[in-house]
């Protein structure tokens, strides 16, 4: 009877710890919109370009909107690293380019106890999130292998000096060739953990604090 008992307690407390008893706080998702092609979803790493709006639940009130603010440019947003809110993070997975979606993130997972700026306190926000474009994160597997021209998981410095010649053509900067050098060098120096000349997939994908 006593270890019966015991037996109970015990399972109580671990219960209890895990959390089982108290919920743990959630971000409500509603699909407003969603294409009829998808042919890519959302996973964490990837960039996201967005335009939202975004609301206090308590009173209806928008306190920021890309399209009122910011120029009306959409904004670029990391998902899965805690860019900007726990609940952004949550609630904008597994989404396609073109879906519409609805969050209601509790303060938990928003701004929390301290709010910011115009956000009170402990308030419950409300985002319409449009998603425009996905592109590979810095860190993903796809950004790795477009990298790794030869196909030997491993990244030489050509390849990633061809990559970096790549990626400022396509944003338009010119840079001269030893600046290039400098970049690679650098790189090298913090990604090549072992030394060896070559970043591994081990390596690149590794997260870094500075991360
Ligand atoms: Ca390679
Ligand atoms: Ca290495």
């Amino acid at each position: 009877m006593r270890l019966f008992l015991w037996n109970a307690v015990l399972t109580l407390l671990v219960t209890c710890l895990s959390g089982a008893l108290i919920p743990e706080p959630e971000v409500k998702i509603e699909v407003l919109q969603k294409p009829f092609i998808c042919h890519r979803k959302t996973k964490g790493g990837d960039l996201m370009l967005v335009h939202y709006e975004g609301y206090l639940e308590k009173d209806g009130s928008l306190f920021h909107s890309t399209h009122k603010h910011n120029n009306g440019q959409p904004v670029w947003f990391t998902l899965g690293i805690l860019e900007a809110l726990k609940g952004w993070d949550q609630g904008l997975k597994g989404m396609c380019v073109g879906e519409k979606r609805k969050l209601t993130i509790p303060p938990a997972l928003g701004y929390g106890k301290e709010g910011k700026g115009k956000i009170p306190p402990e308030s419950t926000l409300i985002f319409n999130i449009d998603l425009l474009e996905i592109r590979n994160g810095p860190r993903s597997h796809e950004s790795f292998q477009e990298m790794d021209l030869n196909d030997d998981w491993k990244l030489s410095k050509n390849e990633v000096k061809v990559y970096l010649k790549k990626e400022f053509e396509k944003h338009g900067a010119v840079v001269n060739e030893s600046h290039h050098d400098v970049l690679v060098e650098d790189i090298f120096d913090k990604e090549d953990e072992d030394k060896d000349g070559f970043i591994s997939a081990r390596e690149f994908t590794y997260k870094h604090d500075e991360l």
